[in-house]
C-alpha cells in the first residue's frame, strides 16, 4: 500500500484491539490501491478516510430473566457502517465471540457485498455476546425481547433492516419483529429472514447457500469445470452450510463431509442432508449425532480436520478465519481446485495466498455469499409492493444477482490486469457504486 497507507495506519490507531476489522480493512484497501491511483479526486475528497470509519455505532445493555429467575446482562451492538447507496442492511449474530471489532468487521464487509447485490441497500452489522446454545425457547424468547426494546429505537424500513446470521434464523427473527411492532404500532418490512406468514419471502431461507453455488457454478463454467461428479467439502452445518450442500447436490456433485464446532463427520458415500436437516434444523442437536443414523460416516472430534478430506470443491461456510494457510496448502495438495467462501472472511489472507498462487478458483465472500442479503433486498421489495413472489420468481432472480455479480467481479479484476482475481475485482467493483454516491452527495455531517 503507498497512497491509502495512511488511511490504514489511523484505522490500526483509532480501533486497537480489533484485528478482525483490521484484516477486512486491509485486504480492502490493498484491493483500491490502484482505484486510488486512478481516482485522484476520491482521495482529496476523503473517500477513502470516510469509509472506513462506521457512521454511527449503537452499543446498549440487554437484561433479561433467565428460567431459573436469575438475572443476566448480555452487550448489544448495531454498527450502522455505511447508508451511501441506501438504508443500512445487514444481519444481527448471536454468538458468545462477538465484540465491536467482529461486528465491524462484518459490517465493513456487507457494505461493499450489498452494493455488488446491484440494489439499494447500505451496509450495516448487529448482534449480542448473548449465546443461544443450551437456552429454552422461552429463555431465547426474553432474550430476544430485550434486545429489540432497545434496538427498535435504531432501526426503521426506510433506516435500518437487520436480518439473521449466526445464532439468529426464523424463530429469532418472529420475536424480535413481534416486539418490533408492538413498540412502533406498524407493520412494516423492518427486518428480513422473516415467516411466510408475516412478510417473509420465499427463497430466503436458502438464498445464501444456493447463491453461494450459483456463484461458483459461473466461476467454474468459466474455466472449463462443473459441478457435475465432483466430490465437496463444506465446513458449518447451519442455515448457508445446509442450502450450499443442498444446491452442490442438485448440480450433480457429492458432499462428503460437514462440521459443527465439536467436530466433523465423514460420510465417503455422501451425506444424507434429511438427516442433517433433521439434527440441526428440527432438534438443534451436535453433528456427531450423524452417526447414530449413518454407522458407515466417521465422526472425528474437532472442527479443522475437515480441510485434510480430499475434495475437488471446498465451501467455507462456518465463521471467520476457519481456514488458515496449512489448511489452504492441505487443500490444494489433495487436488482441490475451486474455493467459495459462504461464510464471511472464512479464509485467513495466508489462506487466500495459497489459493491465488496455485490458481485456485476462489470466490472471496463478499460476492460468493451475497445471494442472502441480495433475496433479503427481494423480500423488502415485496414488503413495499404488499406481495408475494413464488419460489421460482425469487430463485430466478437470485440466480440472476449471483451471475452478474460474478461478472461484475471478473470484468473489474481484468480491467485493473488481475483477470483472476476475484477478491480484487469485488473488492473494486463493490467499492465504486459507493464511492459514486459519496462524491456525489459531498461531504456530509
Ligand atoms: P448458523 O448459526 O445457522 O450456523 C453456523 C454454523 O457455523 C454452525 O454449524 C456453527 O457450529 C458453526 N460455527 C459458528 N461459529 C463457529 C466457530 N467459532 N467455530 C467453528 N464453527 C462455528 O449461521 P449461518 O449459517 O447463518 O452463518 C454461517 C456463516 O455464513 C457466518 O459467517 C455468517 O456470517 C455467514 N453468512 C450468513 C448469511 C445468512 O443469510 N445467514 C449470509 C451471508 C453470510 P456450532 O453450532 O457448533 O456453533
Ligand atoms: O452476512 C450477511 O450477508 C447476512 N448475514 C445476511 C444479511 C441480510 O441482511 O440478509
Amino acid at each position: 500500500m503507498k497512497i491509502l497507507a495512511d488511511v490504514y495506519d489511523q484505522v490500526i490507531k483509532r480501533n486497537p484491539g480489533e484485528p478482525e476489522f483490521h484484516q477486512a480493512v486491509k485486504e480492502v484497501l490493498e484491493s483500491l490501491e490502484p482505484v486510488a491511483e486512478k481516482h485522484p479526486e476520491y482521495v482529496k475528497a476523503g473517500i477513502f478516510d470516510r469509509i472506513v470509519e462506521p457512521e454511527r455505532q449503537v452499543i446498549f445493555r440487554v437484561p433479561w430473566v433467565d428460567d431459573n429467575g436469575t438475572v443476566r446482562v448480555n452487550r448489544g451492538f448495531r454498527v450502522q457502517f455505511n447508508s451511501a447507496i441506501g438504508p443500512y442492511k445487514g444481519g444481527l449474530r448471536f454468538h458468545p465471540s462477538v465484540n465491536l471489532g467482529i461486528i465491524k468487521f462484518l459490517g465493513f464487509e456487507q457494505c461493499f457485498k450489498n452494493s455488488l447485490t446491484t440494489l439499494p441497500m447500505g451496509g450495516a452489522k448487529g448482534g449480542s455476546d448473548f449465546d443461544p446454545k443450551g437456552k429454552s425457547d422461552m429463555e431465547i424468547m426474553r432474550f430476544c425481547q430485550s434486545f429489540m426494546f432497545e434496538l427498535a429505537r435504531h432501526i426503521g424500513p426506510d433506516t435500518d433492516v437487520p436480518a439473521g446470521d449466526i445464532g439468529v434464523g426464523a424463530r429469532e427473527i418472529g420475536y424480535m419483529y413481534g416486539m418490533y411492532k408492538k413498540i412502533k404500532n406498524d407493520f412494516t418490512g423492518v427486518l428480513t429472514g422473516k415467516g411466510l406468514s408475516y412478510g417473509g419471502s420465499l427463497a430466503r431461507t436458502q438464498a445464501t447457500g444456493y447463491g453461494l453455488c450459483y456463484f461458483m457454478d459461473e466461476a467454474v463454467k468459466a474455466k472449463g469445470k462443473s459441478f457435475e461428479g465432483k466430490t465437496v467439502v463444506i465446513s458449518g452445518s447451519g442455515n448457508v452450510a445446509i442450502y450450499a450442500a443442498e444446491k452442490a447436490m442438485q448440480l450433480g456433485a457429492k458432499v462428503v463431509a460437514m462440521n459443527d464446532s465439536n467436530g466433523y463427520i465423514y460420510h465417503k458415500s455422501g451425506i444424507n442432508l434429511d438427516t442433517i436437516k433433521l439434527i440441526k434444523e428440527v432438534q438443534r442437536g451436535r453433528i456427531y449425532e450423524y452417526v447414530k443414523h449413518h454407522p458407515d460416516a466417521v465422526y472425528t472430534e474437532g472442527c479443522k480436520g475437515i480441510w485434510t478430506i480430499p475434495c475437488d470443491i471446498a465451501l467455507p461456510c462456518a465463521t471467520q478465519n476457519e481456514l488458515d494457510g496449512n489448511d489452504a496448502a492441505m487443500l490444494v495438495k489433495n487436488g482441490c481446485f475451486a474455493v467459495g467462501e459462504g461464510a464471511n472472511m472464512p479464509s485467513t489472507p495466508e489462506a487466500i495466498d495459497v489459493f491465488l498462487k496455485n490458481k485456485v478458483i476462489f470466490g472471496p465472500a463478499k460476492a460468493a455469499n451475497a445471494g442472502g442479503v441480495a433475496t433479503s433486498g427481494l423480500e423488502m421489495t415485496q414488503n413495499s409492493m404488499r406481495l408475494s413472489w413464488s419460489f421460482e420468481e425469487v430463485d430466478s432472480k437470485l440466480k440472476g444477482i449471483m451471475q452478474n455479480i460474478y461478472r461484475n467481479a471478473s470484468e473489474a479484476a481484468a480491467e485493473y490486469g488481475e483477470p483472476d482475481n476475484l477478491v480484487m475485482g469485488a473488492n473494486i467493483a463493490g467499492f465504486m457504486k459507493i464511492a459514486a454516491a459519496m462524491y456525489a452527495q459531498g461531504i456530509t455531517y
